[in-house]
């Protein structure tokens, strides 16, 4: 850096480290020239000193080390140095999936014990309450794209059980695309964003992922989930869990039993409609981490039930699939599920890096009683998870951070490498040792894996003709769902596609729907626009005609509830105290959270001459962040807002949106503006308990006079 010589008059020096009294007082504009000095009084308050990381204290955190006021920064400024160096490290290699999540801490509860089938002490001590963290993410984007993606929902649980680390690294969707972990890294760039031109972001509809899926007939069940209202979900506080593959529980015979694992939220499975899901990630692109964030921290703490299906051996070969395809399920209607315990997240992490994102699971992490099956995904994910988090995290220590590190006592002759945090002691770093009776030594009572007997056949790249069987469950899957659901599904496939511009891709899709439901495969070609429904893809087995599983459903599995819901009210200058407070007491009473909408963020001044603060402005506030609306208004504030864009589209979207709304005589010219028209839920804002019942579900018969539907 050259120093320029000025001539003339120079600025005073700015720096503090010469201590110079501060040359003018600190103006009423809180202005400052970067004197040290002049901040801290500036700012105020008693602060602990500030250090370098190596506990030096700072006296000038706001000025580099100059050779002269005016004159290059000098090399030998370390505490520049150590602090930019930093920066240039903050940020880690993204997750390759999953990039973009929230997580919580909290803890496990056992309700009803496992003695019978394992020895994991997380499942036989009954009333026992295990820590873990949980991580939610979408699966495509990166890290900073948005949270309402139609997309799959990690939901990966680390249990720091007495007995070592217990990592459930699952999805909301209980199957998934492929059968053999071979196949994973080629779905996942068909479905990032396309390597020539960095695009789309987050987002399944375009051609590599329909291409390579038109090739892939296995993941035409999971497709089925995928284009269903799963992937666009309410909260992630109403999402199930599944740990997808079977696994085994162990007791302390070494007897097994083969488990699926179940998440199910306590606020009913629910979610959004896609206009709404793709108005959401403009309005708002973390609208799910910030409701999860407002939930914890105002005490509303997420719950889940944590279920278990368990089968034999020879139950699973009366089975008409097979178990170990990750991309079948058993329904529940086959196995039931047991409930036997729940999961409640109660506390926000303290900071966003070090927790939510050096969080490393691994499905190889498990304790014993619980051992693996033989699901090849499965067996492919045991290597994946460890190798990555040395690339993502550094080096072979990422266990000693705090977020990963076991809580119980951890010990082995492991040394030495990239950021080791430990400082071993003494001469003994190998096993068996007679010099150290302290140095770690494994233990007969320790994990010991299933003695599973091994087939007599020869090895392989085999694909056993057990998952030839692509279609049956994608079928029953569609014929199980509400005729909504199948609606919205037939209309997300119609979406999709219409954004592949390959056509050989888009027929190559229909004949597989073909295979699943001739109907579905119509509905979606002439959504499409197709002359003609190609022919039917070729199928390796007879597709069956499973029994219908209603516990598949959404809307069945939807409670009508206003629990962790939130309404919003939007209001003006004179709009009715006394019915603004009815609603608000009926909405509270019935477990939402309410917010007050207004056209400025100060709020409006009541019938009662009182002012009402709002909680969001109404430009920046859409209906799209509400379960339900009201509006009470004024005949003025009525006619004014007619003419307001965000108050038109705030009632359009909550009627296009299937949401009930109250309005009172002033709001219903805001109504007529946004078209909406009289029906079960479209209440008078009088009618408190009417608003809260009809705000309890989303209008499903309106849906077909709001929009055309595959
Ligand atoms: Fe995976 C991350 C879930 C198959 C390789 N996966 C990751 C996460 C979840 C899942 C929830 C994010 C964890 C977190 O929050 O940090 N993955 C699944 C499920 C699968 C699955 C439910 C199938 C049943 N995954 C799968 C296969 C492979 C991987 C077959 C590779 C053979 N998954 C990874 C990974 C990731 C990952 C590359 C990326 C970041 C990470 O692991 O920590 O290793």
């Amino acid at each position: 850096m050259a120093t320029s010589k000025k001539p003339g008059k120079r600025p005073a020096p700015a720096t503090s480290s010469t201590a110079s009294k501060p040359t003018r007082k600190p103006t009423a504009a809180r202005e400052t020239r970067g004197n040290a000095d002049e901040l801290h009084q500036l700012a105020g308050g008693a602060h602990p000193p500030l250090t370098t990381n190596q506990g030096l204290p700072v006296s000038d955190n706001q000025n580099s080390l100059r050779s002269t006021p005016r004159g290059p920064t000098l090399l030998e400024d370390f505490v520049l140095r150590e602090k930019i160096t930093h920066f240039d490290h903050e940020r880690i290699p993204e997750r390759i999936v999953h990039a973009r999540g929230s997580a919580a801490h909290g803890y496990f509860e056992l309700t009803k014990s496992l003695s019978k089938y394992t020895t994991a002490k997380l499942f036989t001590e009954v009333g026992k309450r295990t820590p873990l963290f949980t991580r939610f993410s979408t699966v495509a984007g990166g890290a900073g794209s948005i949270d309402t993606p139609r997309d799959v929902r990690g939901f990966a649980v680390k249990f720091y059980t007495s007995e070592g680390n217990f990592d459930l690294v699952g999805n909301n969707i209980p199957v998934f695309f492929i059968q053999d972990a071979m196949k994973f890294p080629d779905v996942v760039h068909s479905v990032k964003m396309e390597p020539d031109r960095g695009f789309p972001q987050a987002a399944s509809a375009h051609d590599t992922f329909w291409d390579f899926i038109s090739l892939t007939p296995e993941s035409m069940h999971m497709i089925m989930w995928a284009m269903s209202d799963r992937a666009i979900p309410r909260s992630l506080r109403m999402i199930e869990g599944f740990g997808i593959h079977s696994f085994r529980l162990v007791d302390a015979k070494g007897k097994s039993t083969f488990a699926k694992f179940h998440w199910r939220p306590k606020l009913g499975l629910q979610s959004t409609i896609w206009d709404e899901a793709v108005k959401l990630a403009g309005a708002d692109p973390d609208f799910h981490r910030r409701d999860l964030f407002e939930a914890i921290t105002s005490g509303n703490f997420p719950e889940w039930e944590f279920g278990v299906q368990l089968f034999t051996e020879e139950q699973a070969d009366d089975f008409p699939f097979d178990h170990l395809d990750s991309t079948k399920l058993i329904p529940e209607e086959l196995v039931p599920l047991t409930i036997i315990g729940r999961m409640v997240l109660d506390r926000w992490p303290d900071n966003f890096f070090a927790e939510t994102e050096q969080v490393a699971f691994c499905p190889a992490n498990i304790v014993p009683g619980i051992d693996f099956s033989n699901d090849p995904l499965l067996q492919g994910r045991l290597f994946s998870y460890l190798d990555t988090q040395l690339i993502r995290l550094g080096g072979p220590n990422f266990h000693q951070l705090p977020i990963n590190a076991p809580k119980c006592p951890f010990a082995n002759q492991q040394r030495d490498g990239h950021m080791q945090m430990q400082v071993p002691k003494g001469r003994v770093n190998y096993e068996p040792s007679s010099l150290d009776p302290a140095s770690a030594r494994a233990a007969p009572s320790g994990f010991r894996s299933f003695a599973e007997p091994a087939d007599d056949a020869s090895k392989g790249r085999i694909r056993y003709d057990t998952f030839a069987d692509h279609y049956s469950q994608a079928r029953q899957f569609f014929r199980s769902q509400t005729a909504p659901e199948q609606a919205h599904i037939a209309s997300a496939l119609v979406f999709e596609l219409s954004k592949v511009e390959t056509a050989h891709v888009r027929e190559a899709m229909v004949g597989h729907l073909r295979n699943i439901d001739d109907s579905l495969a119509k509905r979606v070609a002439a959504g499409l626009g197709l002359d003609k429904l190609p022919p039917a893809a070729k199928a390796a087995t007879k597709t069956l005609d499973l029994p219908p599983s209603p516990a598949l459903q959404i809307i069945g599995k939807m409670k009508p509830t206003l629990e962790g819901r939130c309404v919003g009210i939007l209001v003006d200058d004179g709009s009715d105290a006394a019915a603004i407070k009815a609603l608000r007491k009926a909405a509270e009473d019935a477990g939402a959270t309410v917010k007050i909408v207004a056209p400025k963020l100060g709020g409006a001044t009541l019938s009662d001459r009182r002012k009402l603060p709002a909680d969001g402005q109404l430009a920046g506030t859409p209906s799209v962040v509400f379960d339900a609306v009201a509006l009470v208004l004024t005949d003025e504030a009525g006619e004014r807002l007619a003419n307001e864009a965000a108050a038109v589209d705030f009632v359009r979207d909550a009627f296009g949106h299937l949401k009930a709304i109250a309005a009172d005589a002033g709001a219903q010219a805001v109504l007529k503006a946004g078209g909406v028209a009289r029906d079960p839920g479209v209440v008078d804002a009088g009618d408190a308990k009417a608003f809260i019942k009809a705000a309890m579900t989303r209008q499903w018969d309106r849906e077909p006079k709001v929009r055309t539907l595959a």
